[in-house]
């Protein structure tokens, strides 16, 4: 994987960079949509590339492991050729769904034994066997496996927790470079930094993360219920430690605002459920603000979804017409939500990337931040 840095915005931490890998160029910042199970969901690929067009897509090891299961995977040559996506994916270690998901989780220093949550089977997940799960999986950029901490958390359990994360983190990279890629192109493993929302704790973390000399580095456990500030001010001193020359990935952020104050503090990669499983809600985000397409208010509005798209369903369909898709609860309804979020979510970052270049990221932030910061 090579990363090239190519713009740094005067007025902020923002970058504009570009990632190459096998399966080709990622231009940060970037938005990864969420294609936890195999599929983006509700999104044909066609639309995927054609219309919200990102140059990577996020797998989660947790999910693909539960089913389809990695024979399967194994058989089909990778992921890549099981959906037929051939661009870049990134696949998380389950060190988060393991936590979020499954009951009855314990948690050891050698791994994490779980309940899956499809039926109740018993699975046990270390950092060398979700190494062995990612290889065969086949992601471009595969994850760390570590312990994202619960808001709040105390002082002495986030601590303990890190350290833990970290001699994870070297069993990873050891298991990692002891075995081959199994598709003929490499792979690439990249580091979490944890630390809950202690600021020395972040420090340190970031200080291991950063020594572990991995081509890209991610920041783990926030956007876990603590207030956005919280989340700003540990982002901020975790960039401010993490290499310049290599990518940086917040994992599960955000809402739109998150995304553009993210990038502000030196981000350039983001993943997030919130376009695809809101729109599942009606939820739609738009430069303007949010709306609620369930409201009664759209019932006869029949103006384009979002004049200012640029998917084909914003100027499509009309604002009454979605409206009237999820009164009646049609899957197309939630189809056309998706892609509409997806659409706007690529659009926001690939306009951060043209305004780092063009050196005005910060005012037209701010901008961005005060319009988006409504319901309409
Ligand atoms: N660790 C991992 N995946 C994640 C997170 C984490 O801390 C988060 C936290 N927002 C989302 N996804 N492995």
């Amino acid at each position: 994987m090579e990363f090239d840095l190519l713009a740094k915005d005067s007025g902020s931490k923002a970058r504009a960079g570009e990632i190459t890998t096998a399966h080709g160029k990622i231009e940060t910042p970037i938005f990864m949509p969420v294609g936890t199970i195999g599929t983006v969901k509700g999104v044909h690929q066609r639309e995927l590339k054609e219309e919200i067009n990102p140059d990577i897509i996020l797998g989660n090891t947790y999910h693909l492991y539960l089913r389809p299961q990695m024979e399967v995977l194994r058989k089909a040559g990778g992921l890549h050729k099981f959906m037929n996506w051939d661009r870049n994916i990134l696949t998380d270690s389950g060190g988060y769904q393991v936590y979020s998901l499954s009951a009855n989780r314990k948690i050891k220093e050698e791994g994490v034994k779980f309940k899956s949550h499809i039926d109740g089977s018993y699975h046990f997940f270390t950092p060398e066997n979700v190494m062995d799960v990612q290889r065969t999986i086949g992601a471009d950029i595969i994850m760390a496996f570590d312990e994202c901490t619960p808001y709040p958390c105390d002082y002495r359990y986030a601590k303990r927790s890190m350290h833990m994360t970290h001699r994870w983190l070297d069993r990873c990279m050891n298991h990692f470079h002891n075995t081959p890629p199994l598709y003929g192109y490499d792979q690439t493993l990249f580091p979490i930094v944890q630390g809950s929302t202690y600021k020395d704790l972040r420090q340190q973390s970031a200080e291991y993360i950063a020594n572990a000399g991995a081509e890209g580095n991610a920041i783990g456990g926030l956007s876990v219920g603590e207030p956005a500030e919280e989340m700003y001010a540990m982002t901020e001193v975790v960039t401010a430690i993490l290499p310049e020359d290599k990518p940086r990935y917040l994992m599960g952020v955000g809402t739109p605002i998150n995304i553009l104050e993210n990038i502000a503090l030196g981000v350039d990669m983001f993943d997030c459920v919130m376009p695809t499983r809101n729109a599942r809600n009606g939820m739609l985000f738009t430069a303007h603000g949010t709306i609620n397409i369930k409201n009664k208010k759209w019932y006869d509005d029949f103006s384009p979804i979002d004049e200012m798209g640029i998917t084909w369903v914003d100027t499509e369909y009309s604002k009454a017409y979605l409206k009237h898709l999820f009164s009646v609860n049609e899957m197309l309804g939630k189809q056309i939500a998706t892609i509409h979020n997806l659409g706007f979510y690529l659009w926001l970052t690939r306009e951060a990337r043209k305004h780092i270049i063009a050196g005005d990221f910060r005012e037209w932030k701010d901008k961005m931040v005060k319009q988006m910061d409504k319901r309409l």
